[in-house]
């Protein structure tokens, strides 16, 4: 069926507004909700809590919507929120990983688990149709049961559930820089034996490709959020080490509360660089909060001692210098555009021959 049509259902049986995490696998879905009524969310835990929020001062049902990654993000707000208070959210789930297909490793556990955690924490779900008329009867059912039971009810969506159509992805600036020209000139730039923790999605797909030795790269190629925490902890153990974290807008809003505690750490060997293209390129290229806030000032504020921010590959490269010799906690802003990574290449060893590679360079065994 057509995102579009399954959309304008849902809306006439009085569910309006929407909030959630950008998934590729619900791209279409996610660029046919009307913009007014779309709220994207820094996590999915917040879509929850917005969307619990909604329901107190509309008394309508809302909809929540995420790849399947996500639901961990949700579990708390789902059972000690919404569930003890009786409020009802209708979820929208993009199913990566599904038993019996094809997909990336960090999916692999996520997929096989989804339909049990849902039954595990007591929330209905089902699969959702690819025939418009089915999903229709589906949709009635699931309100019915919201409506008179006020549980969530979850509607699982397969690969390919929507057709695909020709969508324009959002290009809300046009920077000079791509990033893969920020990639390659980090790395013209950095000493042969720094490390690189890196971000979910095409991040990491960039840097696993334009890197010489991949055994000093983590790639966190799940836990969407969390690359800074673990750099964190690496910097603090291996002090004579320096340590690169690249991070996405989308990934850094997603959890962001780390930086206060790695500004109050301090490690002077961690180099936290922010990719910043404004949208989660690796999905779709949907809006984050990035376009509203002042990184230069929240990094300061969380006290990082040095603070770059830079827009073209002139001011970069004569800034990659200096951000990298000084000995102090810093933070480098490099302003891209949005770029197609669908043709990167995905690491060839599996995560934990990545986890053994590393961890012999890092631990110089
Ligand atoms: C918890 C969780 N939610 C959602 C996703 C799906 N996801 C993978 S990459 C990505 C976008 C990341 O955006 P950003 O950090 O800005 O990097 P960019 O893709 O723009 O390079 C999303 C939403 C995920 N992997 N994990």
């Amino acid at each position: 069926m057509f995102a579009k049509d399954f959309i304008e259902i849902l809306q006439e049986q009085n569910f309006k507004d929407f909030f959630g995490v950008p998934d590729n696998l619900l791209k279409q879905f996610c660029y046919k909700i009307p913009k007014n009524k779309n709220t994207i969310t820094p996590n999915e835990g917040n879509a929850v809590a917005m969307g619990v929020g909604y329901y107190l001062s509309t008394g309508k049902i809302p909809i929540i919507y995420m790849q399947n990654s996500g639901l961990g993000n949700t579990i708390n707000p789902i059972l000690s929120l919404a569930d003890i208070y009786e409020i009802p959210l209708l979820f929208i789930i993009g199913y990566r990983g599904e038993p019996n297909t094809k997909d990336e490793p960090q999916h692999f556990k996520q997929g096989l688990l989804t339909e049990k955690i849902l039954d595990c924490i007591d929330l209905k779900n089902e699969i959702l149709s690819t025939d418009l008329n089915e999903a229709k009867k589906q949709i009635a059912f699931a309100k019915n049961y919201l409506e008179k039971t006020k549980k969530s009810f979850a509607f699982v969506v397969r690969k390919n559930t929507f057709e695909k159509e020709d969508i324009d992805e959002n290009i809300f600036q046009n920077y000079e820089l791509t990033r893969e020209m920020a990639i390659n000139s980090i790395l013209n730039f950095a000493p042969e034996d720094s490390f690189f923790i890196s971000t979910t999605g095409y991040i990491s797909r960039e840097l696993y490709k334009n890197s010489k030795d991949n055994s000093r790269n983590f790639l966190t190629v799940g836990s969407m959020g969390h690359t800074s925490s673990i750099a964190l902890s690496i910097a603090l153990n291996k002090k004579d080490k320096t340590i690169f974290c690249l991070d996405g807008d989308g990934a850094l809003l997603m959890h962001m509360g780390i930086i206060g505690l790695i500004g109050e750490k301090s490690p002077n060997n961690f180099k936290h660089i922010l990719l910043n293209n404004f949208v989660h390129n690796s999905v779709g290229s949907q809006k984050t909060s990035a376009q509203s806030m002042d990184f230069e000032e929240i990094f300061k504020g969380a006290n990082y001692k040095k603070i770059y921010s830079v827009k073209t590959k002139k001011e970069l490269e004569e800034i990659l210098p200096e951000f990298i010799k000084n000995n102090e906690l810093s933070f480098l802003e490099i302003k891209i555009k949005p770029q197609d990574g669908n043709n990167l290449p995905r690491p060839k060893n599996t995560p934990t021959e990545n986890k053994i590679a590393f961890m012999e360079k890092l631990n110089g065994k």
